[in-house]
């Protein structure tokens, strides 16, 4: 497999702004940024007590197989300094593979497509901007219907 199209969710609420910015950048080094939606701010799922986030999804291109991706996108999480000391609380950055082409993967370390994300509202409002008509590849329901599901 060669140029991957993956989609990306990217998520912060520390300096969030400035974080996502540099993590685009990071980004634009181990493949193509194809297109990105507008961020949005959303209230926290799963964790209540703290800030808003910025949320936005990513069209991308890569020639990384996916568990190399993972190890990137997890690089560039340490480089932005991500430190979460429990599950779902803040973070600086957040990168996470919804979607590898209509890969469907299952290993202890990675799972795809995002075993959550046809739940969450902060994934499917900015992916639906652009890729409505992508299909799930497990649920075979097209993003913006997964979106009408959850509103
Ligand atoms: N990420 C989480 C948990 N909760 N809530 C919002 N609004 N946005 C996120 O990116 C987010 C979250 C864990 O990855
Ligand atoms: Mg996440
Ligand atoms: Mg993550």
């Amino acid at each position: 497999m060669k140029n991957n199209i993956v989609y990306l969710a990217i998520g912060s609420n520390i300096n969030p702004t400035k974080n996502i910015k540099l993590a685009l950048k990071e980004l634009a080094k181990i493949g193509k940024i194809i297109s990105v939606s507008k961020l949005i701010k959303t209230k926290p799922e799963g964790y209540l007590n703290q800030a808003d986030f910025l949320n936005g999804a990513l069209k991308f291109q890569t020639a990384l197989m996916p568990k190399d991706l993972l190890k990137e996108l997890k690089n560039i999480e340490q480089k932005l300094k991500r430190n979460t000391p429990f599950r779902n609380g803040p973070r600086t950055i957040d990168i996470d593979i919804i979607f590898y082409g209509n890969l469907i993967l299952k290993t202890p370390d990675l799972i795809i497509p995002h075993p959550r994300a046809d739940k969450r509202f902060f994934v499917l409002k900015p992916l639906s901007e652009i890729a409505p008509r992508k299909t799930h590849p497990l649920l075979k329901k097209q993003v913006k219907t997964l979106l009408k599901e959850i509103k």
